[in-house]
């Protein structure tokens, strides 16, 4: 099936946050964790922008994805600003408790909050706090392990272990935005949350 994705807006301020829709599925994760590129992945297009510089991302970049030949949105993505990340951290957390704090707490239609983290990297204390906040506010959320392609085999296994232990109870899927791996769960798992949300 073929998803036709467009950029709507860049917002840095609540009022500027596109009306409530559809379900809205938001990307979250430290800078450079590969948020724009799983965007770009699950589209199939180079929608939204990816930089080898962290903390790219300073607005909350919206956007529609529909299936090619249906007359509506199916989900809305967001892509949010990066955090952890030390040089540029004080904007950071300035847009965090500007807009992207919020977001989180205000949105009506946000359906499903992905917590992305490194598979290369240990668990960060970071995404740890973030994972607690969601879980705190009963924002339904999941894990996406990204850049999985830079690991093989055992090392893989170990780490998606590893990470089980310290998120217990959250659902991972491990990514990667180069061979397109997890990609098929992770539209089941949106495509899932996203007809639940319509329905009630
Ligand atoms: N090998 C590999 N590299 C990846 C993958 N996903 C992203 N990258 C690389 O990681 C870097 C950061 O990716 P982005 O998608 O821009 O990360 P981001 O989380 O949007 O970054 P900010 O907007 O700065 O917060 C880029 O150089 C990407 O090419 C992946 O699945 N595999
Ligand atoms: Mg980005």
């Amino acid at each position: 099936m073929r998803i036709l994705a467009r950029f709507m807006l860049s917002a840095s301020d609540l009022m500027h946050f596109p009306a409530p829709s559809v379900p809205e599925i938001a990307f979250l994760g430290r800078s450079n964790v590969g948020k724009s590129s799983v965007i770009n992945a699950l589209v199939g297009t180079k929608l939204a922008r990816t930089s080898n510089t962290p903390g790219r991302t300073r607005s909350i970049n919206f956007y529609e994805v529909r299936k090619a030949g249906q007359p509506t949105p199916e989900v809305l993505f967001a892509d949010l600003p990066g955090y952890g990340y030390a040089k540029v951290s004080r904007e950071i957390s300035e847009d965090w408790a500007r807009f992207v704090d919020p977001y989180l707490h205000q949105r009506s239609t946000l359906a499903l909050c992905l917590a992305l983290v490194d598979s290369n990297i240990p668990p960060q204390e970071s995404d740890k706090q973030l994972v607690e906040f969601l879980a705190a506010k009963g924002r339904p959320h999941l894990l996406v392990a990204t850049k999985c392609d830079r690991l093989s085999g055992n090392k893989l296994s170990q780490a998606m272990q590893t990470l089980k232990e310290a998120y217990k109870g959250t659902p991972i899927v491990a990514f990667s935005a180069k061979t397109g791996v997890g990609k098929d769960e992770l539209w089941n798992q949106i495509r899932s949350v996203a007809s639940k949300a319509q329905a009630s």
